[in-house]
């Protein structure tokens, strides 16, 4: 391990996540959250107003904007704990509202297919992009996935979305790119990715990785979404050693300690 992998905290500004209240309750205690999430390590706090967990529906940009935009503003504000803010979204409004209250990423689920007008608008704020590969739709996803190889067929597809985020202008220094752990996967594929992660260097981009809590852990495990942290340690740690540079968590506390064993462990001073 190089150097520390970096540590993206998981904002989720969705009613799932936070069980009851009104909007209003919802950024409360999701500004809250984010700010935890920085006293705790996090070196970047990832703002989202829509599930994407396999079957969800939806919300629709306004209402994903009515979510996010408060607690962007308040996490990436002033008054904010001091960290960049990403901006989890794929629709071209909410990105824009994001980065004016001053969010410096755009983390796209759909690698800019979702919106026609996303990558433009990053191209002319010169933002950070993660570019994340996805099979089919969130709705879709995991209705039997098929790869020849799953390794290749992602990488081809994150060689293609680099080109057409040049193509449209964004600087290729800005570009993140990630093999969307759990987006259109079965467990084997999921495993297979980690397992050669390595390879997806070849692409000469920062890696992001988001394992957190996903459904494989819970398969391997027999374990629900509250008793993977275990599982989602080992597969970040693994992650982290195969050269993922961002790594996408709920629990920052405990993924922050856990790379700070792995790395003292592993480079002596
Ligand atoms: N995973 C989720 C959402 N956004 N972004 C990137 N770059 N990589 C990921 O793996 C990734 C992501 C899904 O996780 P979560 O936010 O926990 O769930 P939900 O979408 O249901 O809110």
């Amino acid at each position: 391990m190089a150097s520390t992998a970096r540590i993206m905290g998981v904002v989720n500004v969705t009613p799932d996540s936070f069980s009851d209240g009104g909007l209003f309750l919802d950024a409360e205690a999701a500004i809250a959250h984010g700010r935890e999430l920085a006293a705790e390590g996090a070196d970047i706090l990832d703002v989202g107003g829509e599930s994407t967990r396999p079957g969800a529906d939806a919300v629709g940009a306004e209402e994903e904007l009515a979510r996010t935009l408060p607690v962007v503003e308040a996490l990436a504000g002033e008054a904010g704990p001091g960290v960049p803010v990403s901006i989890d979204t794929s629709n071209a409004p909410v990105a824009a509202a994001a980065l004016d209250a001053g969010a410096a990423i755009v983390n796209d689920v759909t690698a800019l297919r979702g919106d026609p007008d996303l990558a433009g608008l990053c191209a002319e704020h010169g933002c950070d992009v993660v570019l994340m590969h996805m099979l089919g739709t969130p709705r879709t996803m995991q209705e039997d996935p098929r790869y020849d190889d799953v390794v290749d067929d992602v990488k081809a597809f994150l060689v293609e979305r680099i080109s057409v985020a040049i193509d449209a202008g964004i600087d290729e220094r800005r570009i993140w790119v990630d093999p969307g752990i759990g987006f259109g996967k079965t467990v084997a594929h999921n495993l297979e990715l980690l397992r050669r992660l390595g390879e997806l260097r070849d692409l000469g981009r920062p890696i992001v990785v988001g394992t957190s809590r996903k459904t494989f852990i819970g398969r391997l495990t027999g374990r629900e979404v509250d008793g993977r942290l275990g599982g989602s340690i080992a597969s970040n740690v693994l992650a982290a050693r195969s050269g993922a540079q961002m790594l996408r968590v709920h629990d920052v506390r405990e993924m922050r300690d856990a790379l700070k064993v792995t790395e003292a462990v592993l480079s002596p001073s």
